[in-house]
């Protein structure tokens, strides 16, 4: 009930970013807005042009069901629709609806009068999409660097572009990169472990306080990070782990041609060696 009444205080109209009051309101639980708008449209036409292409290709079944990219050959021009052309509206739609997903919440944030951090979150993630489907293959001078849409053949075109390297594991900033995925989950595990142990207890007990949580850690590790210090933390290893992965990709290729385990030749030409 007090979300409802809360939810009734705040859905006024204003704080939109383009086209005033037009589709200013809410259907159900969903706020609209323009943006709103273009979501639904990019994700229908994205969706609909990939049932297209379903319906040329060899099966229905859904985790074979692949959109390739153009070949190589056609380097950065459009293709025609059967030969990558369906890949190339798909990725268009793609990036107008993760767009206009991402706008859709800055508006939400400026109605509520909140801080804009869940967008630049979810701009990180659409940042190592685009480096993927068109920064890198726009560095490397051709469309068919990009990966397919498909659940399997996506895993594919990693594997192999993994392999085209020697050994992907080699690469810097794929290390950095896992290194923060890793560190996400083992602190959002300790938070959520820590959080739930004070503030969840058994029936009959007291709710603790974050004194409780502070000093627990002080008495392991001997410094707490704090209760709003975690959520920051947390942000920062997250947007690092997607950050150094678009990294990692962008200069496979367009900055290194090479093994990436020949990369670190770097190391035994020191000259402290000689
Ligand atoms: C839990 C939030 C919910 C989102 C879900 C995904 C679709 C796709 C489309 C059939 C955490 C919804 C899926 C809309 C259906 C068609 C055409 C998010 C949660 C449940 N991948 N990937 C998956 C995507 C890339 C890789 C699963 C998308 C890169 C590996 C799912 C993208 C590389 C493995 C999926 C993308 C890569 C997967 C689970 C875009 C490097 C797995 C995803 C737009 C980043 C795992 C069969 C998940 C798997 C998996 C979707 C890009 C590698 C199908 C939408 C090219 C190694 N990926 N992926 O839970 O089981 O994400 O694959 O960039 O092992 Mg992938
Ligand atoms: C790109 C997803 C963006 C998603 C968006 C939203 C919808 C809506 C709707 C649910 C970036 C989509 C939303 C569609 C859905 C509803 C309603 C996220 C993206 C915008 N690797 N590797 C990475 C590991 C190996 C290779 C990244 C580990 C092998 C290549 C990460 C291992 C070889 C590439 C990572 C390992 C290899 C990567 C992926 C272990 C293969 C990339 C995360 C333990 C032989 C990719 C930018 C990511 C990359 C990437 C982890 C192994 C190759 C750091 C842990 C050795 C070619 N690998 N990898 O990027 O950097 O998320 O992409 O072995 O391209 Mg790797
Ligand atoms: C956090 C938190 C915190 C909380 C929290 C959370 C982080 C401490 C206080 C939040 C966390 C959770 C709830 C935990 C679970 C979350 C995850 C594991 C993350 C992954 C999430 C999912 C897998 C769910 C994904 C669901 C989505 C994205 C919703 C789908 C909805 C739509 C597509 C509708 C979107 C609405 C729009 C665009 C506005 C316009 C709407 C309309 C016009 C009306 C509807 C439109 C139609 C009917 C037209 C038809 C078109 C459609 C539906 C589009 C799709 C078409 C397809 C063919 C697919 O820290 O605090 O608690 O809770």
């Amino acid at each position: 009930m007090s979300m409802l009444s809360f939810e009734k205080k705040y859905r006024v109209r204003g704080g939109t970013l383009f086209g005033g009051d037009l589709f200013d309101f809410w259907v159900g639980p969903f706020y609209v807005g323009v943006f709103g708008v273009t979501t639904i449209f990019f994700t229908l036409l994205g969706t609909a042009m990939i049932f297209y292409g379903a319906s040329l290709g060899p099966t229905w079944n859904p985790w074979q069901i692949n959109i390739a990219p153009p070949d190589i050959s056609y380097g950065l021009a459009l293709a025609p629709l059967k030969e990558g052309g369906i890949w190339q509206v798909v990725t268009i739609c793609a990036i107008g609806a993760f767009g206009s997903w991402a706008l859709r919440e800055v508006e939400i944030c400026r109605k509520l009068g909140i801080g804009f951090h869940v967008p630049i979150a979810f701009s990180v993630a659409i940042f190592a999409y685009i480096t993927l489907v068109v920064i890198r293959p726009v560095l490397l001078g051709a469309w068919g660097h990009a990966f397919p849409y498909g659940i399997f053949s996506h895993l594919d075109w990693v594997s192999n572009v993994g392999y085209q390297y020697l050994h992907f594991h080699y690469n810097p900033a794929h290390m950095i990169a896992v290194t923060f995925f890793f560190t996400t989950t083992l602190a959002l595990a300790m938070h959520g472990a820590l959080v739930l142990s004070s503030t969840n207890p058994p029936k009959g007990e007291k709710v603790k306080t974050p004194e409780h949580e502070d000093t627990y850690f002080r008495d392991l590790i001997g410094y707490s990070v704090g209760t709003l210090g975690i959520h920051r933390l947390g942000l920062f290893l997250a947007l690092s782990a997607g950050f150094w992965s678009a990294v990692c990709i962008v200069i496979s290729g367009p900055f290194w041609t090479q093994s990436w385990p020949e990369w670190w030749t770097w190391w035994l030409d020191l000259p402290i060696w000689r």
